[in-house]
């Protein structure tokens, strides 16, 4: 899979969402995810609105959010969910779940967070073993069920968003559900009608584009210099899936994953393909004829624009920092995750639309599509 394109990829993609976040790779001509290590809502939200355009992923860890809103409707998940909307990218809540089976499937879909309803994807460490991944998997079917049995009852087409919706912000779950996905619209919002397939079936259901405070960070606030063009292009909402990626292979120095334990993620990757969409890893862990998994690597830095690109120093606490050029070129890694990269610099827009570019030029390097 190393050679193939993106585009081929996502045209035999089995896994729904993976195949859809090939396919906005290839439409954004972005390999980047973005690691919003940022410690208050509204530096989250400005990041999402300001990063946007160059991003096909926004990685959060939401328990380092400081004023996190949990409220399914109108909260943190489902602003981001708006702005996820607006620039074409999937959330990936980089959880890290790493317990035994029946608490994982109740720490992602329970609790104040209530993870699966806002992130598309989630992430687990393989210690607990292989069934944990399919506790996961049947909490996300069973998630989906439910968003399947709302969508087919409670919205049809040309029915008013604000009617179909519960608005008494009861306890219940299925409204709740649906909620945060499709934030109840208030007298700024505007709604448009539009066809999703699932099942073999098209259901129209309408969209609510949510519009909120305007999120002014002043960090955030920095232009694009002249001559950067933004390349998104307009895409359909992601499909009504959730994803996991397995945590195969570490950045840091000393950790402890082992070939062995590598390997055992695979498995376990093979073993639940309707689910798990990836890994996060070093590089490519497709290693038999049949592997598509989408690999996303965190430990990303470049040198300061001019500079030989050679490998960064780490940050003094075990994170070791390699190149867009030796991860996606040498590796075979297919998204490159970069946090303080960009949000420690001056200008973090420009420097998401450097990373973007060298991240994507070493995808066509590896594909034969440079000249
Ligand atoms: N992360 C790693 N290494 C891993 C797995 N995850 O760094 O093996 C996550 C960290 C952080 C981000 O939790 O959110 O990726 C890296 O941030 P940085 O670019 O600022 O180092």
């Amino acid at each position: 899979t190393v050679e193939a394109t993106f585009a081929q990829r996502a045209a035999k993609a089995t896994h729904p969402l993976a195949s859809y976040l090939l396919r906005l790779m290839e439409l954004k001509q972005s390999n980047l995810a973005l690691s919003a290590d940022v410690t208050n809502t509204r530096e989250l939200l400005g990041l999402a609105d300001a990063i946007g355009p160059s991003i096909v992923v926004f990685k959060t860890h939401y328990d380092l959010v400081a004023g996190w809103d949990y409220h399914p409707k109108t909260g943190t998940g489902a602003k981001l969910g708006a702005l996820a909307r607006k620039h074409g990218f999937l959330i990936f809540e980089d959880r890290k779940f790493g317990d035994i089976g029946h608490t994982v499937q109740m720490q992602y879909t329970a609790g104040t967070a209530r993870i699966i309803d806002w992130a598309h994807i989630v992430n687990i460490n393989m210690i607990p073993g292989k069934l944990a991944v399919k506790a996961l998997s049947e909490a996300a079917k069973h998630w989906r069920s439910r968003v399947n049995y709302e969508v087919n009852t409670s919205v049809t087409v040309g029915t008013p968003v604000s009617d179909s919706f519960n608005d008494n912000d009861d306890e219940s779950e299925e409204a709740d559900t649906v909620g945060a996905m499709h934030p109840l619209p208030s007298s700024t919002q505007h709604s448009e009608t539009s066809s999703v397939g699932r099942k073999g079936s098209i259901v129209s259901i309408t969209t609510v584009t949510q519009s909120f405070e305007p999120v002014d960070s002043p960090r955030f606030s920095t232009t694009i210099a002249e001559g950067e063009e933004l390349v998104y292009a307009g895409i359909e909402e992601p499909p009504w899936e959730r994803g996991l990626l397995i945590l195969a292979q570490m950045s840091s120095a000393g950790n402890y994953m082992t070939p062995e334990y590598t390997r055992a993620c695979q498995e376990a990757a093979r073993e639940n393909k309707d689910f798990v969409m990836g890994f996060i890893s070093q590089g490519t862990l497709n290693t038999e004829a049949d592997d598509d998994f989408i690999s996303m690597t965190p430990g990303v830095q470049l040198p300061p624009e001019g500079a030989e690109e050679e490998a960064m120093a780490g940050d003094g606490m075990g994170q070791q920092y390699n190149t867009p050029a030796k991860l996606v070129g040498d590796g075979g890694s297919d998204i490159i995750i970069v946090g303080r990269g960009i949000l420690k610099a001056g200008a973090p827009r420009a420097e998401a639309e450097r990373y973007r570019r060298r991240a994507w030029k070493a995808y066509l390097a590896r594909t034969g599509q440079l000249p």
